[in-house]
């Protein structure tokens, strides 16, 4: 309730006191708004299921089934599927063996958010292969929902995080290659595979998100993306259902995405339409030619959908005891 509609229920309700309190007292109580968000948050669908960004998802699905499945709860469903993508070397675009900044330097941007809209969040974070254990940290054991850069490793170390070079001998060598042309081209993910953008939903239909990545190849040095901003790389309403997305995190930020596929999503759009309205509001005002934006959603349910500007991109879904790829279908044919 806003708060001018706050204050006009309450100027009628002092001025109602001479028409009769009861009725003007049982009015309130009918209107109170924890009670009507309470009573949305019951989900129908009681299964279970996990959702995720590319291939690397089923992976992380299936860690993540392993917490829902005996009978966890969405949110530590949601970080152990992101740490299986963060801990595999050969993914260059998500924790260790991430593919560097310009700079040579491996900067790893996470957030989660949980059924009762709790978030955290790091960002432009050296050295620590999990960023998305120590944004479920800042989230848990902090006032505060994002931190970066050095503020963000120091609080990492403090709970006993270790730092280690993120490097592989393989990134490594990709760098040096690099410098050869040093070319800054933010072309995203139209033929290779990138963040993961994961959505759990525990037996109590409740759900959680979180969204990891080592960003943008070769991005400038302190370069963020969308992935650790809550509404642009990861929105989660218990009451609606959640959004996460993955590509050229710009496009994203300039949208605020994933809340926009939430407030679709509320308004009554199933999923699939809501990820197609929020490409389409992307590529009403950009140039989206040269990237590519994907988006996966799930509503209270426990319907899912996605949509991206161009073809190529899909999901692992782990749902009804199959996990699974899906192709999406995409702006550009
Ligand atoms: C970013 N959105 O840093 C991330 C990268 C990504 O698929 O998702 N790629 O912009």
């Amino acid at each position: 309730m806003s708060q001018k509609r706050r204050t006009f229920m309450g100027q009628i309700l002092t001025g109602g006191i001479g028409l009769g309190i009861g009725y003007f007292v049982g009015a309130k109580k009918e209107k109170s708004y924890p009670k009507d968000s309470k009573k949305n948050t019951v989900s129908p669908y009681k299964e279970g299921l996990a959702i995720s960004t590319w291939y690397h998802g089923i992976a992380a699905n299936n860690a993540a089934w392993g917490v829902i499945s005996s009978g966890g709860n969405a949110i530590d469903a949601a970080e152990q599927g992101a740490r299986i993508t963060e801990a595999d070397v050969t993914g260059k675009s998500v924790g260790i063996g991430g593919t560097p900044d310009r700079e040579g330097k491996v900067t790893l941007d996470a957030c989660i958010m949980d059924k009762n809209g709790n978030a955290g969040s790091v960002s432009f974070l050296q050295g620590i292969k999990h960023p998305v254990s120590v944004a479920r940290k800042v989230m848990d054991e902090t006032p505060h929902v994002m931190l970066v850069g050095k503020g963000a490793l120091q609080f990492a170390k403090e709970k006993g995080f270790e730092e280690e070079d993120l490097l592989t001998a393989e990134t490594r060598a990709d760098y040096k290659k690099w410098l050869d042309t040093s070319k800054y081209d933010p072309i995203i993910n139209i033929e290779n595979h990138d963040t993961i953008g994961l959505i759990t939903m525990d037996k109590n239909g409740d759900f959680s998100g979180a969204c990891t990545t080592s960003g943008l190849g070769y991005k400038m040095h302190g370069r963020v993306g969308d992935s650790p901003v809550i509404g642009a790389g990861l929105f989660v309403d218990n009451a609606v259902g959640a959004a996460t997305a993955t590509g050229l995190g710009e496009a994203v930020l300039k949208t605020c995405g994933t809340f926009l596929v939430v407030e679709l999503m509320r308004q009554g759009m199933t999923p699939n339409d809501a990820c197609k309205e929020a490409v389409n509001r992307i590529a009403d005002k950009q140039n989206y030619e040269n990237f590519q934006i994907g988006y996966i959603a799930v509503n209270k349910a426990g319907d899912v959908g996605a949509y991206s500007i161009h073809p190529g991109f899909d999901y692992a879904l782990h749902k009804n005891g199959k996990n699974e790829m899906h192709k999406v279908d995409s702006l550009v044919k």
